[in-house]
């Protein structure tokens, strides 16, 4: 059980010492902690156009921990996971995650799954054998907060056209590191995902 964010980060840094994870442990792990907005503040910035991706910690290499901040009606184009591990928590409102099988062919429309409401504190959690997803913040009043443990990490994705099935690389770019703003340099690519 983790009682506050650095706890988290300790426990999770030793269990991914290990190179065969247990996907229910980590999750549990990640449950246990209650989003206290003190320890994770710092690493919530918002943007106005987009949301944001915030690296927290490195994970000794291991993993990346990012705090993702959604604006009202801010979503993710339907993606995969680069066969990484992909844990979600939420630490502030909610989120809607849209489940869909991977395109058996280019030039049709994305079948979607399944659907549902990622509540305050829980852990959500997908890889490419569970399929792809897009992830929004539906709500009208109030900005989303989540943490994402992604491992092993990965800096480019594959990103899906709902209507066409088409495929593009999306780089992953973070807005700030470590609690700063990233240089303008190193944003240069706005693209998202
Ligand atoms: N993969 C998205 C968020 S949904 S898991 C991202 O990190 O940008
Ligand atoms: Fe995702």
């Amino acid at each position: 059980m983790a009682k506050n964010l650095q706890e988290l980060i300790q426990k999770l840094r030793k269990i991914f010492q290990d190179n065969q994870i247990n996907v229910d442990e980590v999750q549990e792990l990640m449950e246990s902690y209650k989003s206290n907005p003190q320890d994770w503040t710092k690493y919530a910035m918002f943007d106005q156009h987009r949301y944001t991706r915030n690296l927290v910690d490195e994970g000794n290499g291991k993993f990346n921990l990012i705090i993702l901040c959604w604006g009202e009606g801010q979503g993710s184009s339907i993606h995969d996971h680069s066969d990484s591990h992909c844990f979600m928590k939420m630490l502030q409102g909610e989120l809607k995650e849209t489940l869909f099988d991977w395109p058996k062919e280019e030039g049709g429309d994305m079948t979607e799954r399944s659907h549902r409401m990622l509540k305050h504190n829980s852990v959500a959690y997908i890889n490419d054998k569970i399929g792809l997803h897009r992830v929004e913040n539906v709500s009208h009043t109030e900005g989303s907060v989540s943490l994402h443990l992604y491992s092993p990490p990965f800096q480019t994705c594959k990103v899906f056209d709902q209507r066409t099935s088409h495929t593009a690389e999306a780089k992953m770019t973070f807005w700030s590191k470590y609690g700063e703003r990233t240089p303008f340099e190193t944003t240069a690519s706005k693209e998202n995902n």
